[in-house]
């Protein structure tokens, strides 16, 4: 697991925790230029402001260089992580699914990531139900249902251009009916810009709600690694629009910027579930605030 990982973030690595490395592992004393130079790393490996600042502050404390310089900036970087390091628990009730609302925009990752999630829950002895909410890509649907077949995992769907609120309420009822334990609902993409999109959300938010109060259990939003900075933007709005409780962070093994991790965390602080490294399965895993920054400072290949 941690091998897949150390290969899945590996431009990372390269990227930036390597330099820092360089400039940090030496065994001089840090400097104010060696502070400068990491601040400027950091900054552009999209660690934010915030996070930086916390880092940069905490490693002026002891100018020791070294080992025991980059130990510090590791412990710095899980005492960030650690607090949004909140696996997905799925809670199996009798009377009533777990459901899982994805959301994000186009193209992140959520309907292969919906699939990833069935196989693994499905391993896990759950009986899940998938539900085509995303209704307005033409192929939506489909590719939906191709996952549902290959996992053996049931997929509500209506027709092309209906109204995803409708199709959200038939999976959840039909997912009770039968005393299922995981419905996970696909949603189209769409811009956080877009308003009218937005509202959609909240309306599909809303029905579900209809029957069952507590529903939907997570809303789990779905960014790109690849994305830099704007990850930020996305998550304010979809977080401002409907709550969200969760994030899937996908395509880090595309992206030399995976400390945006911690500038969500310093940011946000809503939990990050799962980190995707690859198209398989396997490759979705929990997010474990050590094991991250462990894979992305390790020094082996
Ligand atoms: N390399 C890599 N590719 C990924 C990862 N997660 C998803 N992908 C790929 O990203 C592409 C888009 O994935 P989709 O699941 O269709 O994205 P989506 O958010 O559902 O897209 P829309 O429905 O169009 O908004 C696919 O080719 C996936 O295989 C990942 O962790 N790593
Ligand atoms: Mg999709």
């Amino acid at each position: 697991m941690l091998e897949r990982l150390k290969q899945g973030i590996n431009r990372s690595r390269r990227g930036f925790a390597e330099r820092i490395r360089g400039l940090l592992g030496g065994g001089s004393a840090v400097d104010a230029a060696t502070l400068d130079s990491i601040e400027e790393i950091l900054l552009t490996a999209d660690v934010g402001v915030e996070a930086t600042d916390r880092i940069i502050t905490e490693l002026k404390r002891n100018r020791d260089g070294g080992e025991h310089a980059m130990r510090a900036l590791r412990d710095h970087m899980v005492a960030i992580l650690e607090p949004v390091a909140r696996p997905l628990e799925i809670v199996r009730r009798h009377d009533r699914p777990y459901v899982i609302l994805m959301v994000g925009v186009n193209g992140v990752g959520k309907t292969t990531t919906i699939a990833k999630l069935a196989k693994q829950f499905k391993e896990h002895g759950h009986r899940v139900l998938l539900a085509a909410g995303d209704t307005f890509r033409a192929a939506a649907v489909e590719q939906l249902t191709i996952w549902g077949e290959r996992h053996g995992v049931p997929v509500v769907s209506q027709k092309h251009g209906a109204d995803p609120a409708s199709v959200l309420f038939d999976a959840v009822t039909a997912a009770r009916a039968r005393r299922l334990d995981v419905v996970i609902a696909d949603t189209a993409g769409r811009l956080h810009t877009q308003s009218n999109l937005m509202d959609e959300l909240r309306k599909v938010k809303r029905v579900i709600a209809k029957i069952d109060p507590d529903a939907p259990d997570e809303v789990l939003l779905v960014i790109d690694a690849t994305t830099g900075q704007n990850a930020l933007a996305q998550t304010r709005e979809f977080h401002e629009a409907i709550g969200v409780t969760g994030i899937a962070l996908t395509k880090l093994d595309g992206s030399a910027k995976g400390g945006i991790v911690l500038a969500l965390a310093e940011r946000f602080g809503i939990p990050i579930r799962y980190v995707g490294v690859g198209e398989g399965a396997s490759d979705l895993m929990r997010f474990d605030a050590a094991e991250y920054v462990d894979a992305l400072l390790a020094t082996d290949p």
